[in-house]
């Protein structure tokens, strides 16, 4: 039985299991989430990052997939970084934004995670709607066969937080 909880915060400030990334496919740090978590984690989750992309990343993590490190400083196990999809108004990439919760809740498994925090993945640099990128979220981990017990969902201002219990009501 997973529970889908909705919070409006910082998601690095969550006490999870596990807390995923909103990255891109260098693994190596960005802005937004991804800036936060690298900011307030700490130098060891940079370092497997790097690690990662010597051995099993050298062309960088695919747009849609997800992989696990450590979580450094951070009141959480493990960091899940996953990318996303930059929106596009010609080509519907929404199979793509589904995978990376998908995914994410597929390593949580592997990991054995309880808890897991999702940023709104996509929907700050990466320019997707907020609306859709809501839709998307909700419905697909309503959709995934977890044995995650929470999902949680951290929105960082109230449009976000407004767009995502829209979606769970
Ligand atoms: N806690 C919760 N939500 C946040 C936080 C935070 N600390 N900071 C931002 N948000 P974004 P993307 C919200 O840009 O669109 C990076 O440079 C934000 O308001 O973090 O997937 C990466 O390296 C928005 O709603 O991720 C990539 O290059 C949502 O989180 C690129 O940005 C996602 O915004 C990924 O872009």
């Amino acid at each position: 039985m997973t529970t889908l909880t909705l919070v409006r915060g910082d998601i690095t400030r969550q006490s999870v299991d596990a807390i995923v990334n909103a990255a891109n496919s260098s693994l190596l740090g960005g802005g937004g989430v991804d800036g936060a978590v690298h900011r307030r984690g700490g130098p060891a989750i940079l370092a497997e990052c790097r690690a990662l992309r010597a051995s099993r990343y050298g062309e960088g993590l695919p747009t849609g997939r997800a992989v696990a490190t450590t979580a450094g400083e951070l009141d959480a196990r493990w960091v899940i970084h996953t990318v996303g999809p930059v929106w596009s108004a010609q080509e519907d990439r929404s199979g793509l934004l589904a995978s990376c919760y998908r995914e994410s809740l597929r390593v949580a498994d592997e990991l054995g995670a309880r808890t897991v925090a999702f940023p709104a993945i996509s929907t700050g640099i990466y320019g997707w709607p907020m609306d859709d990128g809501a839709r998307i979220a909700v419905e697909t981990v309503r959709d995934a066969d977890t044995a995650v017990e929470e999902i949680r969902f951290v929105l960082f201002d109230e449009r976000a937080y407004e767009a995502f219990a829209a979606r769970m009501r």
